[in-house]
């Protein structure tokens, strides 16, 4: 195939439908897709991230630091720590909050960080806020550690109470993604900033936590996945770079045990990555890529957000509206409802990617 079309390339594919249920029905109606949804989600529960964490019994924030002359004295910054109840015993983790001061009830990203940087090379908040954007940051180390622990550190330990690990009990995105519906339980406490227009965004292993934060919980009407390849926003099947093998190898803990099952096997899953994408249907997704990439794979990328377009156009969305032909660098299509970016260079969450997913959120906003 010289120059294939999108069809074509994911018809090559073979990718397990999205709007068809399990038994073979087809998806036909906004009313089915919800439907289809919860099936789409026990899915992804059952064969890769785990299941979903309870939501927690109380939930009590307090600041430890305020300071509303930061940045120039354009921002308030406040430092808090939440402390959630669940029924094995209470949780608390630190995180931050900056606020445009100029801004009414500004649009708010939750990040979720690698590191406790503030700022971060990652996360350039002045320029965030800057831009009218306010931003809430935990770091994930601060949730459950990224390593081969045994589940027996921060918020596992307390998940894990009896040390055993059934094949569908959440891996660490899954806990990581839980710790972003709790800072978004404290955003809806906030009566200064915009509550329809709340998004989560990470990089890499984190931007795969940012889609599956919002594919469990509705409330975020943005998601923004930043060079999240295998397991994020790329399709699997006949990928470049990173598969299933390598990733449950190197990393099982960021899984349910139930995922390595498919290593080498990827033809065998009931699922795909679009069904990911396309369990945010009908609230916004906007993914970035880098062409040097190779092991996320940015065109499998592209596909996976050209897949899950399907589940927008049964809503009467626009899903993602591109170029009919693999992306260019340079490239950014954020028309629809799912966008995608592809910029020069290599792994790594630039100040090129927080602008396009920032000049995404204010076109559509809510
Ligand atoms: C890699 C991993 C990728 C990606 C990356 C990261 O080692 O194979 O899936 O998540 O780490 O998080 O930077």
């Amino acid at each position: 195939m010289n120059n294939p079309k999108v069809k074509e390339l994911l018809e090559a594919r073979n990718l397990p439908q999205l709007l068809q249920f399990q038994d073979g029905s087809p998806v036909a109606s906004a009313e089915d897709w919800n439907q289809r949804r919860e099936e789409i989600l026990s899915i992804l529960s059952h064969e890769v991230y785990g299941e979903r964490i309870p939501d927690p019994l109380s939930l009590v924030v307090e600041v430890n630091e305020s300071n509303d002359n930061s940045y120039a004295a354009k921002v308030l910054e406040e430092h808090l720590t939440l402390t959630a109840g669940l029924k094995q015993g209470s949780f608390s983790f630190p995180f931050h909050f900056f606020k445009p001061k100029n801004v009414v009830n500004p649009m708010t990203i939750v990040y979720v960080a690698f590191r406790s940087d503030l700022p971060d090379r990652y996360l350039p908040i002045e320029e965030i806020t800057d831009e009218g954007i306010a931003v809430a940051i935990f770091n994930y180390d601060d949730v459950v550690p990224d390593k081969e622990d045994d589940f027996t550190k921060g918020l596992a330990k307390l998940l894990y109470t009896d040390g055993k690990r059934e094949s569908t009990d959440p891996g660490k995105i899954m806990m990581w993604a839980w710790a972003a519906s709790r800072v978004m339980d404290y955003l809806k406490t906030r009566d200064d900033i915009d509550h329809d227009n709340i998004g989560v965004m990470g990089h890499s292993r984190l931007g795969k936590t940012a889609l599956v934060a919002a594919a469990y919980d509705q409330r975020f009407t943005f998601c923004f996945p930043n060079n999240s390849g295998c397991s994020g926003d790329a399709i699997t099947r006949d990928k470049e770079g990173e598969r299933v093998e390598p990733i449950t190898r190197v990393f099982p803990y960021w899984f349910c045990l139930n995922y390595s099952k498919y290593a080498n096997k990827e033809e065998e899953m009931p699922f795909d990555q679009h069904f990911l994408i396309g369990a945010i249907a009908p609230r916004f997704v906007s993914g970035g890529a880098a062409v040097e990439d190779t092991w996320a794979d940015p065109n499998s990328q592209f596909l996976g957000y050209a897949a899950a377009s399907e589940a927008y156009k049964l809503l009467g969305l626009k899903g993602l509206v591109h170029s009919d032909r693999l992306p260019e660098i340079g490239d950014t299509f954020h028309e629809g409802s799912l966008g995608y970016h592809l910029r020069s260079g290599s792994h790594f969450h630039s100040r090129y990617d927080w602008l396009r997913y920032i000049e995404f959120m204010k076109k559509h906003r809510r």
